[in-house]
């Protein structure tokens, strides 16, 4: 079917109406609708004006991304657009709803643009590791001023329709139907015999604007090294500036095919693609529905149930946070309610909103608070004994039908299900600290977990804004189980000659926010350690560390010295004296290493972990991986996550690698899984994938 209709009204309107679902995406096939429509439109007689709309509550989601990279099928945006343009009738975009990337270029390309009150409007190519490439970077400026064309397409979030109105990026907000309104707003165009082309806007350009525009750019730039697209999107805005449209024009197209096939646009998308993935559960189909989630409770208002609780607040999801003490209790209460007015105070919250919140949560001593709840989060103590005795109470007092989750980040889901009569109904919900902030939410999927309970998590944290991967039971599912690889890296890394510093500016020069072992004075030095005496893992620096009640930042000191609470540690050079003895003790000969080498100790092993993952089942797909590593673990997105980038490093060096690195170490644990052996010969985790 064409996916662009055309009607023609007794009024002489030509409507082209885009019909390409799930977002309107600009495919070939709607590429070639629109010329042919046009064309047919500007040849009718009776046709006066032409108005440009879509169906759905989508106007249109910008080019079809997953065109990138494959060969061009005429005709190209750009050409659609400037016969738009050019056309001899007016064309009117009627904005029904999310007007983005090629979506809004579109609607710049018409001499006229009428929003629905609900349409939201931006270019976020910049996402993408792109930057517009059918004329974003040239008429947007010429309709709304260069400094504040910038500010949306380096942000790359929507505006809304009032605001564009305000920008003048829109004409007018139909109030009654917006395709009717369009149709009016042509005809007057046709009427007055000459329409504005928003290309042709030049000379808009005051000194000031200039001067704010290459401010907002030299500040963009200089806040995002590692995203190339930035300086190309000033650098084309600034051509067109500085020498017209036509340039401006060839500047942006140029930038954007060159964009198009970089590493870190590659990684961008592929990301994208495989967030969406994510949501998609192999073997359980359409046909499974979700139960009813229109009450939650919380056991335990810790730092991570009280985060949890305000997802559910935050979604206007009823939500009871239960403690087995009063003073627990209030006191969780508190932290939740200074959570917010931190947000109101930073005025990224109004007062208003966080009463909203606040009136969703009710605070309650004593599990039978959780009968009547759809779902039960436990977010208690990591100890199995706890979990157990939970379980055991909220088989007997949850009514039938609940769903009871827990948020254990180890420990066997298996087990705990097993404590109740009613396995079916026991789910992992894996949240990330703070829970009420970071996006991933591990789902972990129980040996005897029913379809539909999945299905409710997969749509649940859809609700309260969370980025879902499921994965099976397993200690430490995906993120901590490949994170404990990294750490146990690390920690051989300092015995083998490295300092900390040197590996954290590895790490951070890779592209984390924050390197292992400052991550591990922030955490807690005692968290791990607790940990390890529970499974007899050593970690011979940090535990010699801990020992001496080091924990880090919160005792002042742990790999590094926090002199006065600093929040940012310095060397310590006792640390590193205790370090080198450690390794004399084990008769060590200490050697340096480069950051390259650092890396590949650190996170080879992290990608042999993941090949296991897979070869397990524990995790669908090797994207589910990286979408676990980005959203959970800070993995720098423009690499791709662990996988991606293991492909880009090249499957046979990192065998070759993880060989030597095992005759080395003489830990077995490190020998590349045979999947990753495999691959290495030829194939690649995304074929696998998509097998
Ligand atoms: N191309 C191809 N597929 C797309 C798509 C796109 N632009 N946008 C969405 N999809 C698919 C998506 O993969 C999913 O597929 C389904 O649509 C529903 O999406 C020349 C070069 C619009 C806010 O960056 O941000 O234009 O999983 O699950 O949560 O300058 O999709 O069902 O098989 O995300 O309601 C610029 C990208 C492109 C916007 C809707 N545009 N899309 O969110 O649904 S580059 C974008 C989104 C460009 C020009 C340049 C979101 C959404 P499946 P969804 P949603």
């Amino acid at each position: 079917m064409d996916p662009v209709r055309t009607e023609i009204s007794a009024a002489g309107v030509a409507t082209l109406t885009i019909a390409n679902p799930p977002v309107n995406a600009l495919g070939a096939a709607v590429r070639a609708g629109l010329v042919s429509g046009l064309t047919a439109a500007l040849a009718n007689a009776d046709v006066r004006a032409i108005v440009i709309a879509a169906e759905g509550k989508v106007f249109v989601a910008g080019a079809d991304i997953s065109e990138f990279g494959k060969p061009p099928v005429p005709p190209s945006l750009p050409d659609v657009l400037s016969a738009v343009e050019g056309s001899a009738k007016p064309v009117v975009a009627a904005i029904n709803g999310l007007a983005l990337g090629g979506g809004l270029e579109l609607a710049l390309a018409c001499h006229a643009r009428v929003a629905a009150p609900a349409a939201r409007l931006g270019l976020p190519e910049i996402k993408l590791g792109i930057i517009p490439g059918a004329g974003g970077t040239q008429r947007l400026p010429r309709l709304v001023g260069a400094a504040p064309a910038f500010a949306m397409m380096a942000g790359g979030e929507p505006v809304s329709a009032e605001k564009a109105r305000a920008m003048g990026l829109v004409d007018d907000i139909a109030d009654g139907d917006l395709v009717a309104t369009a149709a009016t707003q042509a005809l007057r165009l046709a009427e007055a015999g000459t329409w504005p082309r928003s290309g042709a806007a030049e000379g808009k350009f005051s000194a000031e604007d200039r001067a704010a525009f290459e401010t907002a750019a030299s500040d963009a730039i200089r806040k995002s090294p590692r995203m190339p697209n930035v300086a190309a999107l000033a650098h084309a805005v600034r051509v067109g500036l500085e020498k017209g449209l036509a340039e401006g024009l060839a500047a942006e197209r140029a930038a954007f095919l060159e964009l198009v096939k970089d590493p870190t646009s590659k990684a961008l998308r592929h990301l994208f693609f495989a967030e969406r993935e994510a949501a998609r559960v192999p073997g359980i189909g359409k046909e499974v529905k979700a139960r009813p989630v229109a009450s939650a409770a919380v056991i335990g208002a810790g730092t991570m149930g009280g985060g949890i609780a305000m997802c559910f607040a935050q979604a206007g999801i009823p939500v009871t946070l239960i403690e087995v003490k009063e003073e627990a209790l209030s006191a969780g209460l508190a932290r939740i309610r200074s959570n917010y007015e931190t947000s109101v105070k930073r005025g990224s919250l109004t007062s208003e909103k966080m009463e909203r919140h606040l009136g969703f949560i009710t605070g309650r001593v004593g599990l039978e608070a959780a009968a009547e709840a759809d779902i039960v989060v436990e977010a208690a103590f990591e100890d199995m004994g706890v979990k157990a005795e939970i379980f055991g109470a909220l088989d007997r007092i949850a009514k039938p039908g609940a769903i009871l989750a827990t948020n254990t980040s180890y420990l066997d889901v298996n087990a705990i299900a097993e404590t109740t009569k009613r396995p079916q109904d026991v789910v992992g919900l894996h949240f990330f600290s703070p829970a009420n902030v970071m996006r991933l939410l591990e789902i972990v999927r129980g040996a005897k977990t029913a379809p539909d309970v999945l299905v409710t998590s997969l749509d649940l944290a859809r609700k309260i804004g969370k980025l879902p991967v499921v994965v099976g039971v397993c200690y430490g599912f995906v993120g901590n189980r490949m994170l404990a690889k990294r750490t146990q890296a690390a920690e051989r890394l300092l015995l083998a000659g490295a300092m900390p510093h040197e590996v954290d500016d590895a790490v951070t020069d890779f592209g984390f926010r924050m390197g292992p072992f400052a991550m591990s004075d922030l955490a807690g030095l005692d968290i791990g350690w607790r940990a390890r005496k529970a499974t007899g893992a050593k970690a011979p620096v940090a535990d010699a560390l801990a020992e001496q009640g080091f924990f880090g930042q919160k005792t002042g000191r742990g790999f590094y010295r926090y002199p006065e609470g600093a929040r940012k540690g310095e060397r310590d050079p006792d640390t590193e004296a205790l370090i080198t003895r450690l390794s004399d003790e084990r008769g060590i000969t200490r050697r340096s290493f480069s950051r390259e080498e650092i890396i590949a100790r650190l996170m080879y092993p992290m990608v042999n972990e993941g090949a296991k993952i897979l070869e397990e089942g524990i995790a669908s797909r090797s994207s589910d991986v990286d979408v676990v590593w980005v959203n959970g673990y800070n993995w720098p997105n423009f690499t791709g996550g662990p996988m991606h980038w293991a492909e880009g490093v090249g499957l046979a060096r990192i065998v070759e690698a993880l060989d030597a690195l095992a005759a080395e170490t003489g830990d077995d644990s490190l020998k590349p899984a045979a999947l990753l052996r495999r691959l290495a010969q030829g194939g690649s985790f995304a074929d696998k994938d998509a097998a």
